[in-house]
């Protein structure tokens, strides 16, 4: 095969949208009357899911790392199962993105994404798609996490609010209602949203009391104590998923760092413009969707090409480095670590 994986990756994001019009010509080839019985939004999301097909199919190639298409192509079996979409669709509209590769970019490349696609394909006949609940009142503050996501989803944020104060109050420490209720809690909610069991509301109010709790908090985790090393932190391009970040954010104020937290949906240069200004000993970049991982492999690039920021260590985290542990090397970082505590250790590690 001529075309490297690289080059595959970067033809697809360069034709995304033309690439996503041959495949749902080549779905009304398969399927000739679909189009007719689909409502306007069903289309919408059909063209989304097309796009989404070829966008994490890019960055799995990009990164060389099977772990993420197969996840993404087990992610949407369940979120089609739980919405009663036949599995057909699925499995189709994969082959179809395929043959639309092979017929706008050709057979090499076509032969590229399918080690990927005919791989994950094969896989969805078998796949097990139950997801366990991510709360069992019988793990650490079990009972108090049910409690929480129960008031939550009650839409009583008065009460979800209560009982964590509550608890602090009572000496439970903030690391372990961090790690113990709030991660579990935003982890179950992904997995009732995926299930079709809560809504998109109710999943954005859960998440807005959650933050608001944790400010509820500040009090505990600011303090005025001397601090030796800085840490800025940003979720790279347009990723909103913050709350991962947040809270490794929090770990490092807590462990005596002086922390920058930027947020969601940071351009680059802000980035690094604000590592260079606030000194950072070390930037957390944060990814959720597989799909960003080669912005945070350009953040890294500028950083390096930056005389005042190039000796800034990296680490890096978010849900595509938990899948693949090796991607974090890909991208040009100094390190990663899956959850907060691990961030300590590994940032650690990198300013001894
Ligand atoms: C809340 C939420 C949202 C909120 C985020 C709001 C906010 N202010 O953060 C909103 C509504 C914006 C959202 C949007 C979307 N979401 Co969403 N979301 C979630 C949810 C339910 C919780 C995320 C969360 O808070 N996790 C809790 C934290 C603590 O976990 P974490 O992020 O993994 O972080 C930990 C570690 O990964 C690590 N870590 C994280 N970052 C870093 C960085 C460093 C440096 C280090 C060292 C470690 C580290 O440490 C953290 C603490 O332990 C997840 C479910 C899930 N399984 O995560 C879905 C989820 C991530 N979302 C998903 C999807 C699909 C989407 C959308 C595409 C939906 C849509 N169709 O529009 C959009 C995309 C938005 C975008 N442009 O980025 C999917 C992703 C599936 C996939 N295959 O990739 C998930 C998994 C839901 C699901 N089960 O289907 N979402």
């Amino acid at each position: 095969m001529g075309a490297s994986s690289e080059d595959v990756s970067r033809n697809i994001r360069a034709k995304l949208d033309g690439l996503a019009d041959t495949a749902l010509e080549l779905q009304d080839l398969r399927w000739p009357q679909l189009r007719s019985t689909l409502s306007d939004d069903q289309y919408r999301n059909m063209v989304q899911d097309t796009k989404y097909h070829l966008q994490f199919l890019a960055s799995s190639l990009w990164a060389n790392e099977a772990a993420l298409y197969d996840n993404y192509v087990l992610w949407v079996k369940v979120l089609f199962e739980n919405l009663a979409l036949p599995a057909e669709w699925l499995s189709g509209s994969l082959a179809d993105v395929r043959d639309a590769i092979a017929k706008d970019l050709g057979a090499e490349s076509a032969a590229r994404a399918a080690l990927l696609i005919d791989r994950a394909i094969a896989a969805l006949e078998t796949a097990d798609t139950s997801i366990a609940s991510y709360i069992t009142p019988d793990q650490p503050l079990g009972s108090l996490a049910v409690r929480y996501l129960g008031a939550v989803l009650g839409g009583d944020r008065h009460g979800a609010s209560r009982s964590i104060l509550d608890a602090v109050a009572a000496g439970t420490p903030v690391r372990d209602i961090y790690t113990h209720v709030f991660q579990p809690a935003q982890l179950e909610l992904g997995r009732l949203w995926q299930l079709n069991r809560i809504s998109v509301a109710q999943e954005h109010y859960a998440t807005a009391v959650t933050q608001m709790v944790m400010s509820q908090l500040y009090g505990e985790i600011f303090t005025d104590a001397p601090k030796e090393h800085t840490l800025v932190a940003a979720c790279v391009g347009s990723e909103l998923h913050e709350l991962g970040l947040r809270m490794v954010t929090d770990f490092f104020e807590m462990d005596g760092w002086d922390t920058h937290y930027l947020g969601a949906n940071m351009p680059a240069s802000s980035i690094v413009t604000t590592a260079a200004e606030r000194g950072a000993d070390v930037l957390a970049l944060s990814a959720t969707m597989s799909f960003r991982v080669e912005e945070v492999a350009e953040i890294i690039r500028l950083l390096r090409d930056n005389d005042a920021t190039k000796n800034v260590k990296v680490l890096v985290g978010g849900y595509p480095f938990n899948l693949a542990p090796e991607l974090w090397k890909r991208v040009g970082a100094d390190n990663f670590a899956r959850s907060a505590p691990e961030a300590l250790k590994a940032a650690a590690g990198l300013v001894a």
